[in-house]
């Protein structure tokens, strides 16, 4: 998320880095790119304005000049001031009220309403212990009705099988009596979008609102983050016209320069609730303006971490491992259990990227895929292996076994053998890796699941998935996003 932006900070503070003190020329000097940057990752002009001011009168306030450390004050300074013109804390939507809470979803073609509307019915029928009804009111795209429901079926969430012939309005309307017949809690509501702004689309829009007026609807907008300043532009006409309650950023996950989600809120003054950052239905994330703004800095998002690993790491199951590798039993059937809980924490790329300071390591190190694609290639090799083999590897000297193994994988015999090989390695290194954990020697944690030996020592990580109960004990500031490293 924002590479380019992170990079072109990173740059920045180098004038103010392992500084005595700020003075005012550095500081000059520094907020000159940082401005720079904001400019060129398409920030609307009056926030980069008004941010900068307010950076620099707070870095050349007296607190700083007394303080011990500079350069890092001043990244703190930063992060607070990003996260401020994002809007400070997540806003969640009020969801208790008394149902049906009718919520439409709004925004241009393309921008990600059907998505997010589907994501969106999980993430409440999930999280938020809700009855969710979907209502297609796109009559404008005739495969738009069949998209979101078959985004309705694959969540599992009931839905109108709206008369696309009647107006939005119309649909709107029945929708809504259909959820209250049937004691739903609330209804999403996904309607048509145009490639720009268009009067017929509003006047529609306005029309549905009114409707719906005295249920007091949510007016959600989905704005397409790659689109920079224009989805603010766009964001600006909604809200004016049909009034907007909330904003949601698609497309967090592409390329994306950062221009719509460090401008949006400032400027039209409606919170941003949630981000979107794939293509699959679990990828929406609640919007943290804190932790963005720390995964910007490059200072990771630990929190976001630990709750995905919450969500998607079986803790019984990552206790046990944990004592198998500890009394040299971890299998290799193991390992693959490891594999799996890792990759449902998403691309090592996006993992990574949590972690304090290793954003602008991954940059140096470039492209992830070839080890996300050799970890693909395992898979498949273990997959061909049975049961008996991925629980004793010793079977696996057999020449027969390697044989058939490389055949059902479509590999050759060298690369299972190469693999059979470090994973005994790895073995033998675990269990004294994991007794010096024991006894405190690394005082920290021994690595993600599936990624041995990638962590020890950092402070912030200290309870990081797949910990066990002994160790979590240990750790003294595990919440702490941001590790020594800054503060
Ligand atoms: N990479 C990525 N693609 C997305 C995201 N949200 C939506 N898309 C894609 O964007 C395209 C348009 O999405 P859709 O929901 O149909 O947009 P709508 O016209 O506003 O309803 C589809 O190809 C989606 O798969 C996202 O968060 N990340
Ligand atoms: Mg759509």
């Amino acid at each position: 998320m924002f590479d380019s932006l992170s990079d072109k900070f990173h740059d920045a503070f180098k004038n103010i880095r392992g500084k005595g003190k700020i003075s005012e020329a550095n500081i000059e000097e520094t907020l000159k790119e940082v401005r720079t940057a904001l400019l060129e990752a398409d920030v609307n002009f009056k926030v980069v304005r008004d941010f900068v001011a307010k950076v620099k009168e707070e870095s050349l306030g007296e607190k700083v000049i007394r303080g011990v450390n500079p350069g890092e004050q001043f990244v703190k300074i930063m992060h607070d001031q990003l996260a401020a013109i994002m809007g400070s804390e997540h806003e969640m939507i009020d969801l208790k009220r008394p149902p049906v809470i009718p919520m439409i979803i709004v925004g241009l073609n393309g921008s990600g309403k059907t998505t997010f509307t589907g994501k969106f019915a999980k993430y409440l029928k999930e999280k938020e212990k809700k009855d969710v009804y979907i209502v297609p009111a796109d009559n404008f795209r005739p495969a738009a009705k069949d998209q979101l429901l078959k985004l309705a079926s694959q969540v599992g969430v009931d839905y109108s099988d709206s008369d696309l012939s009647l107006s939005p309005r119309e649909i709107a309307l029945r929708g809504m009596q259909e959820a209250q017949m049937k004691g739903k809690e609330i209804a999403l509501i996904d309607t048509a979008g145009r490639l720009h702004v268009d009067q017929e689309l509003m006047a529609q829009l306005k029309d549905l609102k009114k409707a719906l007026d005295p249920m007091k609807p949510e007016v959600l907008f989905v704005a397409d983050a790659m689109t920079g300043q224009e989805a603010v532009n766009v964001a600006k006409t909604f809200h004016e016209e049909i009034g907007l309650t909330g904003v949601i950023l698609s497309k967090m996950d592409s390329d994306a320069r950062g221009g719509a989600a460090l401008s949006i809120k400032y400027v039209t003054g409606v919170p941003i609730r949630f981000i979107s950052t794939g293509e699959k239905v679990k990828d929406l994330e609640r919007f943290h303006p804190d932790r963005l703004a720390s995964r910007i800095l490059d200072m990771g998002d630990v929190l976001t971490l630990v709750e995905k690993a919450q969500e998607n790491i079986d803790e019984k199951e990552a206790e046990a491992m944990m004592k198998k590798m500890e009394k040299n039993k971890f299998s290799i059937d193991d390992f693959y259990k490891q594999m799996n809980m890792m990759s449902k924490l998403g691309s090592f790329e996006g993992i990574l990227k949590m972690i304090p300071g290793m954003g602008g390591l991954m940059r140096q190190i470039g492209d992830l895929s070839p080890a996300e694609d050799e970890m693909k290639r395992i898979k498949v090799m273990i997959q061909s292996m049975t049961k008996k083999e991925r629980d004793d590897c010793d079977l696996l000297k057999s020449q027969s076994r390697i044989s058939r193994i490389a055949k059902g994988s479509g590999t050759d015999e060298s690369k299972v053998r190469d693999f059979i090989k470090k994973f005994e390695q790895m073995r033998q290194m675990l269990g004294p890796m994991m007794q010096m954990m024991k006894g405190g020697g690394m005082g920290g944690f021994p690595g993600m699941p599936g990624m041995p030996g990638m962590g020890g020592g950092n402070p912030g990580f200290r309870q990081a998935p797949g910990m066990s109960g002994k160790m979590k004990k240990k750790g003294k500031n595990g919440r702490s996003p941001f590790g020594k490293k800054y503060f």
